[in-house]
Formats: C-alpha cells, structure tokens, sequence
C-alpha cells in the first residue's frame, strides 16, 4: 500500500489565481492518471458553508470545515488542491492539524495586491473601495502571508504553465 495522497492548500488574495491554478493542476493530474479534486468557493461557500460570511469566525470555521473535507477526501484516495483565501495563520495551522501535518502542502500564491486589484475581474475590489463591501481581504480585513511556505507562486511573473510545472511536483512528492 502506498502513502496516502496530499492535499495542497493554495492560499493568497482574492484575483490571486488560486482557483485558475487549482482546475488546471487537477486537469494535468487526472491526464495523468491521478484521482484529484478541488475544492474553492463556487463549490463549498455556494453549498456545505452557505450560512458563514466574512467575519472573522466565520473564516475561521470555513477553513475547518473545508480541511474536514480533504481529510475525508485524501482518505478516499484523491489529491485535494484547495483555492481559499484563508488568510489567518491559525486557521491555516488548524488545516494542517486537521489533515496531517505530513499531508498538507500549503501554497501560498504570491501575486501582489496591486495586481489583484487591477485585475478585479468581479468588481469586488473597486466595491470594497467604494464602501459597498466590508470586510474584504486586502482591503480592510487582513491577510497573513505563509512564513514557510512549501512552495511560493506569483502569477504576476510566472505563467499558469510554469506554475502548474511546479504544483504537480508539490502534489507527487
Ligand atoms: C474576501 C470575499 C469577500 C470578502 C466576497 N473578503 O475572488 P472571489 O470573490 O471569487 O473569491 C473571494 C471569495 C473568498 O472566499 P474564501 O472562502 O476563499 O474566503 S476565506 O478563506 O477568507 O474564508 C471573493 C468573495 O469570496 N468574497 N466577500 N469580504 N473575499
């Protein structure tokens, strides 16, 4: 029996790259004959964590509830690549807890503030400018970047290739 398959916890801003990162390392695992999952916001805040919001406690029990999950996956047999901001350092270590320290990655996609707010690509940075928006990461809510991060991304200098290049060998090690 071989080890147990990993989970990759991507990390970093809001217009990072984290969930364009995680589909195109899941699609490159599974044409290689990996079982891989991912999980993001359209797929876990839309359902399992329909009621949690933005306040810190609820990120907070995002995060365990999202790291609950890919154990159960990882247990299953399938690579989990989560696209979370989760941007506290505790929640971040309560994942790794949850998961196993052995089998969690964590990822932290680099890409500055400056660009994500550029890119904007649903508006959300120009309406937490504005005050239409509360609480958001970057903005006037906080985000703690990794200080020892298995691997560190920026999607400002590297294309999704050369990144995915570098996620797969984090995924197989
Ligand atoms: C941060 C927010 C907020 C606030 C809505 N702060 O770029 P997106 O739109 O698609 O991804 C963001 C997503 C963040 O959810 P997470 O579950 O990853 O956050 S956390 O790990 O901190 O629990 C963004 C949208 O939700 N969004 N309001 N106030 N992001």
């Amino acid at each position: 029996l071989g080890q147990l398959p990993r989970t990759l916890w991507l990390t970093g801003l809001s217009g990072s790259g984290k969930s364009t990162l995680a589909f195109a390392l899941e699609r490159h695992l599974i044409d290689a004959g990996h079982c891989s999952f991912v999980l993001d916001g359209d797929n876990v805040r839309h359902g399992l964590n329909r009621n949690l919001g933005f306040s810190p406690t609820d990120r907070t029990e995002n995060i365990r509830r999202i790291a609950e999950v890919a154990r159960l996956m990882n247990e299953a047999g399938l690579i989990v690549i989560t696209a979370f901001i989760s941007p506290y350092r505790t929640d971040r270590k309560m994942a790794a807890e949850i998961i196993g320290e052995v089998r969690f990655s964590e990822i932290y996609i680099s890409t500055p503030l400056s660009l994500c707010e550029q890119r904007d690509p649903k508006g959300l940075y120009r309406r937490a400018r504005n005050g239409e928006v509360r609480e958001f990461t970057g903005i006037d809510s906080p985000y703690e970047p990794p200080e020892f991060p298995a691997l560190a991304l920026d999607t400002g200098v590297f294309d999704v290739r050369a990144c995915v290049d570098q996620l797969r060998a984090a995924a197989l090690c």
